[in-house]
């Protein structure tokens, strides 16, 4: 008999005694491990959280009770036991089930998330304005140790601790972030598990609280007050007690009948609780426990053997990166490297190896990251940021005030610029050519191909100011590698001189505009083509020239707004240049949900088919 079969909605599940949620665990475990397995999707994480999410569901009422999941990586479990279980087939795909919390998917999903580090301060807004309607619902954030690397968090925990509100904080600790956690916090939360066995808190929690009989509010209260007094007996959190929250634990996230019985006492605790967890990255499914950061987030696999399929031969622009840093960084002792709890994903990891003293993973941290960076240039360093474009909106303010104003020589290598792809709305890289060009003293590059990238990774060293590469996700572009100038600062490329049209590509965006440029050639067209490079210092010659054009259009895998179209246009106004027509294809003022890369730049008329076609109907 099946239990997953019959769950639709967290009522279902409510019927079930607890030897039947352990079988139900082992169900959904099989479930997710051969769903992903066809989709790809973010593995490890959930199966850590599999007996942590039924209990959950289990002793509470979602959606009256507000279960708030940070990151939101981890909420396939919560997917599954709130009806989608049959949407997992499209999960992470275009029209598809997404693969973070999506409150228009289900009411029991919260708030649109997929950055780390918000589900406290969520979680404090949603008890402040239930206590403000004066209503009783629950609200329970659940935190990973490694978003619990976030400055955010502790900006939450901070205001939670003394707001006196009734919150459940739930600390699923299982000492990886994607990759090993890292910082004093870690290290804390492992010394609290090295001291504190499993065995000593399972009888210490389940005797104290199991001793009270079934709880009204008043002894409610008369616990919370009592646990003042016998916390020390039970509990290592001193940290998270000075902060002023009750804290239980640690205890075994995995350990279903011990969740249920401690979720239905706590739950009744008045004030700011944090429950500390502790799970297995991975657990059940053995390739992913014992490679968990692999297995973090995953394209299809083999069931049997764990292997992944489709990994290409190709370098990915992460690839490239990092080994032009090691050969840089080999030269030039004042490199160093820093990323915001990504190694793996920006390509960091063989400077990891080589360099350890000059390379700092600072986990979840990217505000810091770049403030800290300032200080490394100041230090005379000259330190590479790495961080997914999506990401580094957390720094906008760093970078203005700690990396601009003072004009300090430090190069951000964003990751991921442009569509994304699988994480969707919350994870696309569209924002930044925008943010950064806004800045003064801001320098801003995007390189056509895999020697271009090369040359800019040299001359952001080279260059004594702040410095921006964005690259996009995937596999280095080999196109046109035989036309690379010199990079000169705030210069463009003409590729191809032609008459008439005028295609200008930014960035990655040239891969396309050369696929519709040669079946324009075929046509008898005769456009020109150029490189944008820089979309910060502008090329004012490059914008000049557009003078002699009678279409022009700009291509770019960002917004159009603040973007390098809008860039072009502001100085054709300021010049009062006769410039006649000018198109941007860009992408739009929207937010995107998920698909594959090639399906969405389809969809917005950025691939080389829609390019061509756009040029076609125009100039006709
Ligand atoms: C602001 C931000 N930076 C980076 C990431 C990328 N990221 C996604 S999950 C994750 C690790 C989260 O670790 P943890 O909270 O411990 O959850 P676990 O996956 O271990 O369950 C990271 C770094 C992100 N989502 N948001």
């Amino acid at each position: 008999m099946s239990y997953l079969e019959e769950i639709d909605s967290p009522k279902d599940l409510k019927k079930l005694d607890i030897d039947q949620l352990k079988d139900l665990s082992k169900e959904i475990r099989k479930f997710l491990v051969k769903s992903i397995s066809k989709t790809g999707g973010h593995l490890s994480s959930n199966l850590g959280v599999v007996e942590l999410t039924i209990a959950l569901h289990y002793c509470f009422n979602s959606p009256d009770d507000k279960i708030i999941w940070d990151v939101g990586h981890q909420s396939y479990i919560h997917k599954i036991l709130t009806g989608r279980k049959n949407d997992f087939d499209t999960l992470r795909k275009l029209d598809g089930l997404s693969g973070f919390p999506k409150p228009e998917e289900s009411e029991h999903d919260i708030f649109p998330t997929g950055h780390s580090s918000t589900s406290i301060s969520l979680g404090l807004g949603l008890a402040i304005s239930r206590d403000l309607r004066n209503e009783k619902n629950k609200v329970i954030s659940i935190i990973g140790d490694g978003a619990l690397t976030g400055g955010l968090a502790y900006e939450g925990l901070n205001n939670v601790g003394r707001s006196n509100t009734d919150m459940i904080v739930i600390l699923n600790d299982n000492q990886m972030s994607i990759s090993k956690n890292v910082g004093a916090m870690s290290k804390y939360l492992n010394d609290i598990r090295v001291t504190k066995t499993y065995l000593d808190v399972k009888s210490d929690v389940n005797d104290i609280l199991n001793k009270l009989p079934l709880m009204g509010d008043k002894i409610a209260d008369t616990l919370g007050k009592l646990k003042g007094e016998i916390r020390h007996f039970i509990v290592d959190g001193d940290i998270f007690e000075e902060l002023g929250f009750k804290y239980f634990g640690p205890m075994d996230g995995h350990n279903i009948e011990e969740l249920v019985s401690v979720f239905n006492n706590i739950k009744n605790v008045k004030g700011p609780i944090i429950l500390h967890v502790n799970t297995q990255k991975g657990k059940g499914y053995m390739p992913a426990e014992k490679y968990s950061c692999l297995y973090h987030g995953v394209g299809k696999f083999n069931l049997k053997t764990g292997k992944m399929s489709g990994s290409s031969t190709n370098d990915t622009y992460s690839d490239i990166f990092g080994k032009k840093l090691v050969e840089l960084a080999n030269e030039n002792n004042r490199i160093v490297a820093i990323t915001a709890a990504m190694p793996v994903g920006t390509g960091l990891t063989d400077f990891q190896k080589n360099f350890p003293k000059r390379f700092f993973d600072v986990g979840i941290a990217e505000s810091h990251a770049v403030t800290f960076s300032s200080a490394l240039a100041k230090g005379n360093m000259i330190p590479v940021v790495a961080i997914y474009s999506t990401f580094l909106q957390r720094a906008y303010d760093q970078i203005v005030h700690d990396v601009c104003v003072s004009n300090a020589h430090v190069i951000f290598a964003i990751d991921r610029g442009g569509i994304v792809g699988a994480d969707g709305e919350t994870h696309q890289g569209m924002f930044d050519i925008s943010y950064l060009c806004h800045i003064p003293n801001m320098t801003v590059m995007a390189p056509k191909n895999k020697i271009e990238f090369e040359n800019m990774i040299n001359f952001a060293v080279e260059y004594n100011a702040p410095i921006a590469i964005r690259y996009p996700r995937g596999n280095v572009s080999l196109v046109l590698e035989d036309k690379n100038e010199n990079i000169v600062l705030g210069k463009s490329e003409v590729i191809f001189k032609g008459k008439d049209i005028l295609l200008g590509a930014f960035g990655s965006t040239m891969d396309n505009v050369y696929n519709a440029y040669q079946k324009l050639l075929e046509d008898g067209y005769n456009p020109t083509l150029v490189n944008i490079r820089f979309a910060k210092p502008i090329d004012i010659d490059f914008i000049k020239s557009l003078q002699d054009y009678n279409h022009i259009f700009i291509f770019e895998d960002g917004v159009k707004s603040g973007g390098v179209y809008s860039q072009i246009t502001d100085t054709i106004f300021d010049l009062n240049l006769k410039v006649k027509n000018i198109h941007s294809v860009s992408l739009p003022d929207k937010f995107i949900a998920q698909g594959t890369p090639d399906e969405i730049y389809e969809k917005y008329g950025l691939d080389s088919e829609g390019i061509y076609k756009k040029i076609k109907s125009t100039v006709l």
